[in-house]
């Protein structure tokens, strides 16, 4: 039989579905046939041995510095975060990474119900009718849109879209649920799978066809309401972001050219990884103004009984997220998890020599169970591996390979000292904790594990950043990898030139990431780096995903 996690060797002949007056579709790019690593099979040969015997060198194939797009595919799958599948670019969410999109899904959904936010489930399908209402701003993205063109054996008499995004799908019902200025603020979200049929490379989590997310709508009475809730989704983005995965983002709005074209605004946090040089939009938090409310008939009537347009917003965080997260962190020997995302941080090894008595074993097995007992109790997810087919070292590359936070082993040396080894997935470092301290020294070690990954990955970030004030200056930042920070006139067409003239044989053109909301001062005089008009504000550029 075929094993499916082969499949993938041969790119699924999955042509767009033919849709009645939908666009021509771009040339499909294949995948790259991707290989299934053995990264578990080589280990637990080679990490054979003496018992409590360290077992190094064995990680990845790929190195992140070296081949960073091969060291990627064969780490998602190698970690069991990612099986891929016969169509491409749809991937296979295991348990291991959709529990940390259940611990990002949690962080966020408790906190926008605090804001007032309601959950909610509008369907999957689309009436071409529907979809076309606003036509404007959907037709930029209508090859993408894929659709239902058959039943069994007979032919839709209209295709039926899927979802890529639910603005038509959930504004003709806030146009009836909105009548009186009581019928708001109206805040909905929901989490959903989309589908947007990309022909650009598809990523693992980065890009793919299907992807989840939530997908926040509301509406309210004033443009002042509506532009705070903008800023309040902004900050929990970047909460996500920083305080949950340690990845540190920038918040700006977006240029023009690069906001969502139905928007009044588009505010964004972005994040870059250093090996690509490329920055990556984090999630979107957009104020639409009173455009969809106009188009769909959304209005109130106020205290004077006049009717009234509202003012509404939209916003959405993906899947995407733990992609990032993931390239940010993980290293040549598998993922390292930030503890707050990591479905265990902490992995508990008892490590009994061949010549360890009966007695003594079950003693550190009891022992094991009672140091679980004591961190679950204060709120620590742990997992024991007692397993005993496998040696020490094959177990500290398979937990080191999962990217858990914390190791925590126990040999017959800490059993004799009172104590247990704890080891550091992020740096290595070691430090022994006597038994009574478990409770309260592995959670704070949990603790300076996050806030250290982070200050890394910030101080990472901020090294590659540069300040251009020049043409010359830009490029050499660009082609050193780094994203640039320029003076900017803030002009459409100049920012169409720059990705042009930016684009060279290897590398794609520069665009902006966004204008970047905490920016130095812009003195009087200062010029456009590319223009020489006075600047108008500083803008954050890069190649990106
Ligand atoms: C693809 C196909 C059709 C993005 C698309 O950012 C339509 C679209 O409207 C589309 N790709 N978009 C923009 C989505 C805007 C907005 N929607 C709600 C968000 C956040 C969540």
């Amino acid at each position: 039989m075929t094993n499916p996690e082969e499949a993938i060797a041969a790119p699924a002949a999955d042509a767009p579905a033919a849709a009645a007056k939908a666009p021509k579709a771009p040339k499909e790019k294949k995948e790259k046939p991707k290989k299934e690593p053995k990264a578990e099979g080589d280990a637990k040969k080679s990490g054979g041995g003496a018992a409590g015997g360290d077992n190094k060198g064995l990680g990845l194939r790929n190195s992140k510095k070296d081949n960073f797009g091969d060291w990627y595919s064969e780490l998602v799958v190698a970690s069991e975060l990612i099986s891929y599948y016969d169509v491409s670019g749809c991937y296979i969410l295991r348990p291991w990474a959709y529990a940390m999109w259940e611990v990002v899904q949690g962080w966020f959904d408790q906190r926008i119900k605090k804001l007032g936010v309601q959950n909610s489930y509008f369907p999957l399908f689309i009436t071409e009718d529907v979809l076309n209402t606003e036509k404007d701003h959907v037709e930029g993205f209508a090859p993408e849109v894929a659709w239902v063109t058959k039943y069994g054996n007979s032919t839709m008499e209209k295709p039926i879209a899927i979802r890529p995004t639910s603005e038509t799908v959930m504004y003709p019902y806030f146009s009836q649920w909105i009548r009186s200025h009581r019928d708001l603020p109206l805040r909905l979200n929901q989490w959903t799978n989309v589908v947007r049929w990309e022909f650009k490379y598809p990523t693992p989590f980065i890009r793919s066809r299907e992807f989840l997310w939530q997908e926040g709508h509301t509406a309210f009475a004033t443009q002042e309401e509506a532009e705070r809730e903008v800023l309040d989704i902004l900050e929990l983005y970047r909460g996500v972001y920083e305080d949950l995965l340690a990845v540190p983002v920038t918040k700006g709005k977006k240029s023009k050219k690069e906001q969502f074209a139905g928007a009044f605004y588009t505010t964004t946090v972005e994040a870059y990884i250093p090996e690509t040089g490329r920055g990556i939009q984090g999630a979107t938090s957009h104020c639409l103004g009173q455009n969809f409310s106009k188009m769909f008939n959304i209005t109130y009537e106020d205290d004077d009984r006049q009717k009234q347009h509202v003012w509404q917003n939209s916003w959405g965080l993906t899947t995407r997220s733990l992609g990032v997260m993931i390239m940010t962190h993980a290293d040549d020997k598998g993922l390292v998890l930030p503890p707050r995302v990591a479905p265990k941080q902490v992995v508990i090894i008892p490590i009994p020599k061949a010549s360890t008595a009966p007695e003594a074993v079950q003693a550190m097995l009891d022992k094991v169970d009672e140091m679980t007992k004591a961190l679950e109790a204060a709120g620590v997810r742990v997992v024991t591996d007692t397993r005993s087919n496998y040696t020490p070292g094959w177990k500290y590359n398979h937990w080191e390979l999962k990217g858990l936070p914390l190791r925590m082993e126990l040999g017959p040396k800490d059993m004799d000292n009172a104590a247990v080894m704890t080891c550091r997935r992020d740096t290595g470092a070691k430090e022994v904790v006597p038994w009574a301290d478990v409770a309260t020294r592995i959670p704070q070690l949990l603790e300076t594990i996050q806030a250290d990954m982070f200050a890394a990955a910030k101080a990472r970030t901020a090294n590659c950043t540069e300040t251009c004030h020049s043409w010359e200056e830009f490029m050499a930042a660009l082609n050193n990898k780094h994203m640039a920070l320029t003076p900017w006139a803030d002009e459409e067409e100049i920012e169409e030139e720059v990705k042009k003239k930016s684009t060279t044989p290897d590398a794609m053109g520069a665009k902006t990431l966004c204008l970047p909301f905490e920016a130095p001062p812009l003195p009087e005089g200062t010029k456009c780096f590319y223009s020489g008009k006075p600047a108008k504000n500083w803008a954050l550029w890069g190649r990106s995903y």
